[in-house]
């Protein structure tokens, strides 16, 4: 036993040493190459690629505004051009709902009916919502909200789960990919069947980025960014943009023998997810985030572009548990985050491991 123990935290040790120098590696020894094709993404997202009407916009975010009445709903967003710093030295001139991207949290009760309101401040082009948590028909709910108009759409969350939402407005690949994307999470009346072993709870977006606005690149290159971002769940609790640096900077904490539960959803645009929590197992697995959907002891999940989960595991050991994408290749380029593990579940200021 002891000895099976042993070999875990070895190769756990030894992954996550991997994984954190190629991921510093691709952060600090930048190729010149490189180096001058970020310049030039930079250049050009301050000049030819921000289409005219955006040029010196960057509004601050806007807080969501949510208000109850029974099962009543009323949610306003906000569409936005606002600057997201992307990587560090790297802002990009985002599309965004309330200022954020990936967008703010969203959480309602399974049956809800939600009236919501989008108002579209961006001045040159129309936006919309598309919840993946309702069930109703696009071209009546899902449609565009001019420059400067409102736009109010009523529906209900039938089904409980963590679902993304994003802007849907053509051409729906730049809308997402210049940062129109989020999380709502519908609760389900009865909860989960092991909501009472679980400790601490989070939240976990994957995005990645391209070249700025070019839907060239989006459409047929390869991400330059591919990051997690964490929403506040409970007081507390960070509150990041998709950067790649934002979980590596402020790792989520746990004390030793909790159990963990993250809420995760890929957002995509175009790239699945294989999420996986080195020197873990998942205890308890819910696709998608629906209760029904409940599986055991898997090692890694996979999302797809729009797809969520909750997984669940237990942290038995003080220590660092890096969480990737488990394809490499997008874990080198951001996907990166940490869970700190301590006595008494607060962060002993230690500079993690290979930073
Ligand atoms: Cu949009």
């Amino acid at each position: 036993m002891l000895r099976n123990i042993r070999i875990q935290v070895v190769t756990a040790l030894s992954i996550s040493v991997l994984m954190l120098s190629a991921c510093s590696e691709s952060q600090t020894k930048v190729s010149p190459e490189v180096e001058n094709t970020i310049d030039a993404v930079h250049a050009k997202s301050e000049t030819s690629n921000v289409i005219k009407p955006h040029q010196g916009i960057n509004l601050q975010p806007t807080p969501v505004k949510m208000e109850r009445r029974g099962t009543e709903v009323f949610i306003s967003m906000t569409a936005q051009i606002t600057d997201i710093e992307v990587e560090e030295g790297y802002t990009y001139k985002a599309w965004t709902f309330n200022g954020e991207a990936p967008g703010p949290l969203v959480i309602v009760n399974e049956g809800d009916t939600i009236h919501f309101t989008l108002e579209n401040k961006d001045p040159a082009i129309p936006h919309s919502m598309d919840f993946h948590a309702v069930q109703t028909a696009p071209n009546k709910s899902f449609t565009d909200v001019a420059p400067n108009e409102e736009g109010t759409f009523t529906y209900q969350a039938m089904k409980p789960g963590v679902f993304m939402y994003h802007c849907g407005t053509a051409p729906m690949l730049a809308h997402i990919a210049n940062g129109m994307h989020g999380v709502i999470i519908v609760q389900p009346n009865d909860g989960y069947p092991t909501d009472k072993e679980v400790d601490k709870e989070y939240v976990v977006i994957q995005n990645e980025w391209y070249k700025y606005n070019d839907l060239d690149d989006m459409t047929n290159g390869e991400p330059s960014q591919v990051v997690f971002s964490t929403k506040a769940l409970h007081e507390g609790q960070a509150n990041t943009n998709g950067t790649v640096t934002a979980i590596k900077n402020k790792p989520l904490l746990a004390k030793v023998g909790d159990k963990v539960r993250i809420y995760l959803n890929n957002v995509g645009p175009n790239e699945i997810s294989s999420f996986h929590v080195v020197g873990t197992i998942f205890d308890d697995v819910y696709l998608d985030g629906n209760p029904e959907n409940h599986f055991e002891g898997m090692q890694t999940v996979i999302l797809p572009v729009s797809g969520g989960a909750i997984v669940e595991f237990t942290v038995n050991e003080e220590g660092v548990y890096p969480f990737v994408t488990h394809q490499m290749n997008h874990a080198a380029k951001g996907a990166v985050g940490h869970i700190k593990v301590t006595v008494d579940g607060n962060d002993d200021g230690q500079a993690l491991q290979g930073n």
